[in-house]
């Protein structure tokens, strides 16, 4: 009697799993096993890491977004920085048979291997943020994020109208860059905006050195700059962190910070405007313009899922639309291939 028990529950367990889409408890905990739920749609994120207020809020929308209540069931995986650790995360979503995979990657090169074995295992991949460099783009099904350059453009143009509206000449221009980290999209867009500005324009571009995003790094290399320059004016910070950071190295030598260059005051230029300090930095003066970087992508990437789902195929590319922040009343409107950007006052974020 109890065998014959035994070979019906036996039975019985392998048409189940059989079965698919059921959910086995058990597996929950198990990084590399299949993640199945009843209904929900299983996102695998790999976040790049926390360097900046930008990527916290950005970590926040796809978290508030992604929610059981929503449908969702949302595996979040923090790179660190490595690029190494991101790629381990995607291969443990494809053993755990993720139904998407989103990337926001460190930095553009190094992706094709692990994203060729997510196509292989026909999880469709949608890049956020920054861009992967890959030689076949089919192997993401999408991107969504900022115009890097773009915005790097719209903070050149604002200077350049700023020093002529002021009467500074462009050689009496002495900009320091603190970029981001080296080989991501934001940095190179930004670092390359200013560098064809500087060149066309007759600025003094002095150097350009990686801050890593971080308000700690803007910091140090600012305070190395100090040192090394006596007649900094502009220092052009690619994210409000490393300004933060600028703004203490050069208050603690004893310089100003502002938009009086010809008074003596050194100007931060800087990207994002997400961060509050940062917005009330530019009240403040201490900060002079900020090239929007708008980081609330959650919903972008969630209407990508469902345009997926219902099978169409959404575009390639889709830029976020952003503004430029300053209080300075010099430059109203800026036009940057062919395109007006009325000069805003920034708004605080809510909450
Ligand atoms: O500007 C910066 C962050 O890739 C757009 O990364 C993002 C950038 C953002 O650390 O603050």
């Amino acid at each position: 009697m109890k065998k014959i028990l035994s070979v019906v529950v036996f039975i019985l367990c392998t048409l189940l799993s059989g079965c698919g889409n059921i959910y086995l408890p058990e597996n929950k905990g198990l990084d590399t096993d299949k993640i199945t739920t009843d209904e929900s749609i299983v996102v695998g994120f790999s976040q790049l890491g926390a360097e900046s207020d930008w990527r916290s809020a950005n970590t926040q929308s796809m978290k508030s977004t992604f929610t059981e209540e929503n449908g969702y069931k949302l595996i979040f995986e923090d790179g660190q920085q490595k690029q190494a650790n991101q790629i381990m995360a995607i291969r443990t979503f494809i053993q755990q048979e993720v139904d998407y995979i989103v990337l926001a990657p460190v930095i553009e090169t190094g992706w094709d291997t692990v994203l060729q074995e997510a196509k292989d295992s026909k999880i469709p991949v949608i890049i956020v943020d920054r861009k992967v460099s890959v030689s076949d783009e089919s192997l993401f099904a999408c991107w969504v994020g900022s115009d890097f350059e773009l915005e790097g453009k719209k903070a050149a143009e604002w200077l350049k109208q700023y020093t002529i509206a002021k009467g500074i000449a462009p050689q009496d221009l002495h900009i320091v860059n603190i970029q981001g980290t080296i080989g991501a999209s934001a940095q190179i867009g930004r670092t390359k905006s200013l560098a064809d500005a500087a060149r066309l324009n007759g600025w003094d571009l002095m150097a350009q050195v990686p801050g890593d995003f971080t308000q700690a790094k803007g910091k140090e290399v600012m305070e190395s700059f100090l040192k090394q320059y006596d007649n900094i004016n502009v220092v052009y910070c690619e994210n409000d962190n490393e300004a933060l950071g600028v703004i203490e190295a050069i208050e603690a030598a004893g310089k100003r910070v502002g938009s009086d260059i010809k008074g003596g005051e050194i100007m931060i230029i800087s990207f994002d405007g997400v961060n509050e300090e940062a917005i009330n930095y530019i009240l403040e003066d201490k900060i002079t313009c900020i090239a929007e970087c708008n980081p609330h992508h959650g919903p972008r990437v969630q209407a990508i899922i469902e345009s997926l789902e219902a099978g169409h195929t959404p575009d390639k590319f889709s830029y976020v639309d952003e503004k430029i922040f300053s209080l300075d009343i010099n430059v109203k409107k800026i036009t940057v291939d062919g395109i007006d950007y009325e000069v805003a006052a920034p708004v605080l974020p809510v909450g």
